[in-house]
C-alpha cells in the first residue's frame, strides 16, 4: 500500500530546551536571542523542524510547564518582538517551528485559577476540577506524577482541586466547553503568528473519568488504566481537529503517557482526524521499576526492540509514529541506552543510526548530537528539577538511604538532560558568561560543539551525515520496517524496503564482538556500506557480520 506523504512525516525534528540552550544576554539563563544566534548551527545539522519547550510567561515551578499567560513570552526569555524575530529567522532558513502546548493544566498563578479559587460561585470555578473531600481526606487516592496526593485542599472553600503534576499545576476541566474554546483560541493565536505545529503536553490525560479510587499500587499502571485515554479523549481531540488543526497545514504530536499499544492507533489514524502522531512511553519507562524512575531496573533489550516493532504496526494500519530516545524528561541517551565510558563515541553514533533509520518522524534532543552525557553533582544543592527535589525531600523525611537515591537520581533524573549546551571548551562551556542557572557538566572541556564541528569523525558530523542520508532516501522514511532476529540479545538489525530501495541497518548494542547473520530476505550481493561508525567501506561477506563493540552500519542493498 502506498503511504500518504506529508512534510511532517519526512521531517527531522530538533528539540530545544530553551533555558539551557544559549544565554544571549549574560544572565545565566538561555533565551530567545540565544536561539536566534544559533540558528545557523541548527540549520547546519540538516534538521527541518525546531520544537521549543514552553517559552510562555510562567512562575517556573516546572520550568515553563506551568503557564500563567499563554499569549506572552517569559520575561527571562525575551518578548514578542524576539519571538517574531526568531520565527522569521527559522522560516528564512527554510525550517519550521513547533510550539509546546501545555493545556492539561495551567499555573496556579494563571488568572483563570486565581478567579477559580476565589469562590465557589465565581464563573471560572468550573475551569478547574474541584471536589469535596471525605472525612478530612482527599476525594480519592490518586497520586501526582511528582509525588504526594493529586489533590490540594483549599481552606477558603473547603474543597480540593486536582493536580496530576505539582500543586502549582492545577488540571483544567476539559468537560467545560468554555475551557476547550479557550484552548482553541490559544492555538489559533499562535498559528496566526505563523507557527507550524504543536507538541501537546500530556494530552492523553485531558479527559478525566470517574473520580474513583485507583486499585493499582504502581503509578505506571494507574497512568495507563485510570489517568490516560479517558472517556471523552477522542471526542475532544476530534473537536480540536475540526475547530483548529484541519484549517492549517501543521505538525501535531501528542505527548502520551499511559497510551497503550491497543489505543495508540485511535489517536493517529488518518481517517479519524485527531493527531498526526504521538509520543508513547513504552521504551522510556522500560527501566523504571515499580517505584518509578528512581527505582531503576535493568533494561530488557529484546523487549526494547519489540516495542519499536509493535508500534510500527500502527503505521501500517493508517497512522504514523514518532521515533525518539530522549528528551528533557529523561537522562541522556548515550548514558542510558549507550555507553558513556569506553565506547562513548561508538555508541552515540550507533544510537544516531538507529534514530535516523527507523520508520517514523525522528526527534532529536539538543546536545545528543555531540554525545552529551549524564551528570552527577557533588552536592544536593546543585540539583534543580522539582521531581528530584521532591524525592530528596521525601527521602530525608523518611530517613531513607540517600546514597541509593543519589545513584538513581544520577541515572534517571531529569536534570541530566537539562545541563547547559556545551558549545566550547571555554568557561561555562560557552553557554553563558556568568554562572548558569544549572551547573554545566564538567566534561564540556572534552565534549563540545567547537571541537566536533570540523572533525570529520565526530559524533556531530555523523549526525549531519545520517540526517543527509535520511533526507536523500525516502525509503528510510516510508519503507517497510522488517526486523531480523528480534530475539538476538545484542544486535538490533532491520531491513527498510520499498519498490525503490532496500536498506539494511545492523547495530551492535553491546561492548562485545558479535557475529551476526542477516536473513536472506533481500539480495546483498551488490550491497555497499553507506554509513559506518568504524569507517568501514567494504562488506566482507554478504549477510555475515563480525561486529566490533557498538558497531553500526547502514547498508544499501541495490
Ligand atoms: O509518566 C511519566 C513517565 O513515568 C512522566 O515522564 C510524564 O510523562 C511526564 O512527566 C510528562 O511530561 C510532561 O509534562 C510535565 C512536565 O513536567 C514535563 O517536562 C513534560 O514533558 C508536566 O507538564
Ligand atoms: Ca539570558
Amino acid at each position: 500500500m502506498e503511504m500518504k506523504r506529508a512534510w511532517w512525516k519526512e521531517s527531522v525534528v530538533y528539540q530545544i530546551y530553551p533555558r539551557s540552550f544559549f544565554d544571549g544576554n549574560g544572565d545565566g539563563i538561555g533565551d530567545l536571542q540565544g536561539i536566534i544566534g544559533k540558528l545557523d548551527y541548527i540549520k547546519s545539522l540538516g534538521v527541518d523542524v525546531i520544537w521549543i519547550c514552553p517559552i510562555y510567561e510562567s512562575p517556573n515551578d516546572d520550568n515553563g510547564y506551568d503557564i500563567s499567560d499563554y499569549r506572552s513570552i517569559m520575561k527571562e526569555f525575551g518578548d514578542m518582538g524576539d519571538f517574531k524575530q526568531l520565527l522569521e529567522g527559522i522560516h528564512q532558513r527554510e525550517m519550521k517551528l513547533v510550539m509546546d502546548l501545555v493545556v492539561n493544566h495551567t499555573s496556579d498563578e494563571h488568572p483563570w485559577f486565581t478567579e477559580s479559587r476565589s469562590g465557589i460561585h465565581n464563573p471560572k470555578r468550573d475551569y478547574y476540577i474541584w471536589r469535596h473531600g471525605e472525612n478530612g481526606k482527599p476525594p480519592n487516592n490518586w497520586q501526582s506524577f511528582f509525588g504526594g496526593d493529586a489533590w490540594e485542599y483549599d481552606e477558603d472553600s473547603g474543597e480540593y482541586y486536582l493536580h496530576l503534576f505539582s500543586k502549582k499545576q492545577p488540571d483544567l476541566n476539559w468537560e467545560n466547553p468554555d475551557v476547550r474554546a479557550e484552548v482553541y483560541d490559544i492555538m489559533r493565536f499562535w498559528l496566526e503568528q505563523g507557527v507550524d505545529g504543536f507538541r501537546m503536553d500530556v494530552i492523553s490525560l485531558i479527559s478525566k473519568g470517574e473520580f474513583a479510587d485507583t486499585p493499582y499500587e504502581i503509578l505506571n499502571d494507574t497512568t495507563q488504566q485510570v489517568y490516560a485515554s479517558g472517556p471523552r479523549i477522542h471526542e475532544f481531540l476530534h473537536e480540536m481537529n475540526q475547530e483548529v488543526i484541519r484549517h492549517f497545514d501543521i505538525l501535531t504530536v501528542g505527548e502520551g503517557p499511559g497510551i497503550t499499544l491497543a489505543e495508540g492507533l485511535d489517536y493517529v489514524k488518518e481517517d479519524r482526524n485527531e493527531l498526526g502522531m504521538i509520543f508513547h512511553f513504552d521504551h522510556m519507562v522500560i527501566d523504571h521499576g515499580n517505584g518509578g524512575r528512581f527505582d531503576p531496573v535493568l533494561l530488557d533489550f529484546i523487549k526494547f526492540k519489540k516495542i519499536f516493532m509493535e508500534w510500527d504496526q500502527i503505521v501500517k494500519k493508517g497512522g504514523w509514529t514518532s521515533i525518539f530516545l530522549g528528551n528533557h524528561d529523561f537522562s541522556r541517551i548515550v548514558s542510558r541506552f549507550g555507553d558513556d565510558g569506553e565506547f562513548w563515541e561508538k555508541s552515540a553514533k550507533a544510537l544516531c543510526m538507529m534514530l535516523l533509520s527507523l520508520r517514523g518522524t525522528t526527534y532529536l534532543y539538543n546536545g545528543d548530537e555531540i554525545g552529551m552525557t549524564n551528570v552527577a553533582y557533588d552536592s544536593w544543592e546543585d540539583y534543580r528539577d522539582l521531581v528530584t527535589l521532591h524525592a530528596i525531600h521525601d527521602a530525608k523525611n523518611n530517613g531513607a538511604d540517600t546514597e541509593v537515591l543519589k545513584k538513581a537520581i544520577d541515572e534517571q533524573g531529569r536534570d541530566n538532560s537539562r545541563t547547559p549546551m556545551q558549545w566550547t571548551s571555554g568557561e561555562n562551556g560557552g553557554f553563558s558568561e556568568v554562572e548558569p542557572w544549572i551547573k554545566t557538566n564538567p566534561n564540556y572541556h572534552s565534549i563540545n560543539i567547537q571541537s566536533q564541528d570540523d572533525d570529520p569523525n565526530s559524533i556531530l558530523n555523523f549526525y549531519r551525515e545520517m540526517i543527509k542520508i535520511r533526507k536523500t532516501y525516502k525509503t528510510l522514511v516510508y519503507g517497510e520496517f522488517e526486523p531480523i532476529a528480534i530475539d538476538h540479545p545484542e544486535v538490533f538489525a532491520y531491513w527498510r524496503a520499498d519498490q525503490h530501495d532496500v536498506f539494511l541497518s545492523v547495530i551492535n548494542f553491546s561492548k562485545k564482538d558479535v557475529i551476526f547473520e542477516a536473513d536472506g530476505r533481500y539480495d546483498l550481493s551488490n550491497a555497499v556500506i553507506i554509513m559506518s561508525n568504524y569507517n568501514r567501506t567494504v562488506l566482507p561477506e554478504p549477510g555475515k557480520f563480525n561486529l566490533a563493540p557498538w558497531e553500526a552500519m547502514l547498508i544499501s542493498a541495490n
